[in-house]
């Protein structure tokens, strides 16, 4: 297909739901809360060998700081059981980086270790940064500490070793625009082998600039596949939507395919109005039994966190509908 057919196509062409919100939401908000607080959003997201849904959530206090909090659920939708207290506070004392919080879960699994990692960003007088703990159950947590130094955020850990090393997904800030980078490791405490890994489009685009991974991305027979934010600056604020990207299993810093449109963006009630107006931003998911259905959990708008269900293979065939190889040498689009 040429580029000119490709730019009316993706002009034109009525747009496919991917996801679908759940009924129910915002499934969680302050309102749920044992202790009282400002917000609850942005969680991370696993299943537990019971088969039950575990929601790390980001929750805020009124002094703006956060913590985190789990909340369990049997069916993943209702019945929540939440901590009576925060499951895990900052320690500033032992760890600095903490000074102003922990925020923005993003849990994998790791059979390896038979533990759970969870990178999340530490705030502190240098900025965000990203900062690793383990654990077996989410009540006691092993502290890695600091493995990038701000301004980084938005970091996943791939659950195996990549050719013998450890690799960590995550944003840097840089002068020149906020792209999503891979790093490795041999013991999960010395990084380095860091690859450009995304790169946030220019101008128009709606990933112009600033873009983030959102959940830890998902393994599939094709590659790794990312859902990421694209920040558009826009006079009044910024609107927080989605895409798509496939990276090779082998090598995954390399981009298969990139989705040209967002396919997911703030649209109802609860994602337009909050805190933070226009904001959809996914931690984590669960995967069905049936291997196929996606349960996406996002923070809406800073304020609550909701669900919206969808199906891995009709993510993949939209990137093929609708995406286009980052090697193709046609920088023309970008
Ligand atoms: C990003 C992160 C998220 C937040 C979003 C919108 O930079 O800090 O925690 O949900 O902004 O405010």
């Amino acid at each position: 297909m040429s580029s000119t057919t490709l730019l009316v196509k993706a002009a034109t062409e009525k747009y496919e739901t991917l996801f679908h919100r759940h009924p129910a939401n915002p499934i969680l908000t302050g309102k749920d809360w044992p202790y009282s607080m400002n917000s609850v959003f942005n969680a991370g997201a696993t299943l537990l060998p019971d088969g039950s849904t575990l929601l790390l959530c980001r929750v805020e206090d009124r002094r703006g700081l956060s913590h985190l909090c789990v909340a369990r659920s049997v069916n993943g939708v209702d019945g929540w059981q939440i901590d009576r207290e925060p499951t895990l506070l900052p320690n500033a004392e032992r760890y600095p980086e903490e000074l102003w919080g922990i925020e923005d879960p993003r849990i994998t699994y790791v059979p390896e270790l038979k533990k759970y990692a969870i990178a999340y960003t530490s705030y502190s007088r240098g900025g965000p940064g990203v900062s690793l703990a383990l654990t077996e159950d989410f009540r006691s947590f092993e502290r890695i500490g600091v493995i990038m130094p701000p301004d980084d955020k938005d970091a996943a850990l791939l659950p195996r070793r990549i050719n013998g090393y450890w690799a960590l997904i995550h944003r840097p800030m840089t002068p020149l625009g906020a792209h999503v980078w891979i790093s490795y490791s041999p013991d999960l405490r010395h990084w380095g082998s860091h690859k450009l890994m995304l790169e946030a489009r220019r101008g128009a685009w709606w990933d112009a600039n600033k873009i983030g991974m959102s959940p830890p991305p998902i393994e599939t027979s094709r590659g790794w596949l990312m859902l990421y934010h694209g920040v558009r600056r826009t006079p009044s604020s910024s609107i927080y939507r989605l895409g798509l990207a496939l990276f090779d299993l082998q090598q995954p810093e390399k981009c298969l395919v990139r989705g040209d449109s967002w396919m997911f963006a703030p649209e109802a009630e609860y994602e337009r109005h909050g805190d933070v107006q226009d904001v959809v931003f996914p931690c984590g998911y669960t995967i069905a039994s049936d291997g196929d259905t996606i349960n996406l959990y996002y923070g809406a708008a800073d304020s609550s966190i909701a669900l919206a269900q969808g199906s891995i293979r009709a993510l993949l065939s939209w990137l093929d509908a609708n995406g286009h190889s980052e090697h193709s040498n046609d920088r023309r689009r970008s």
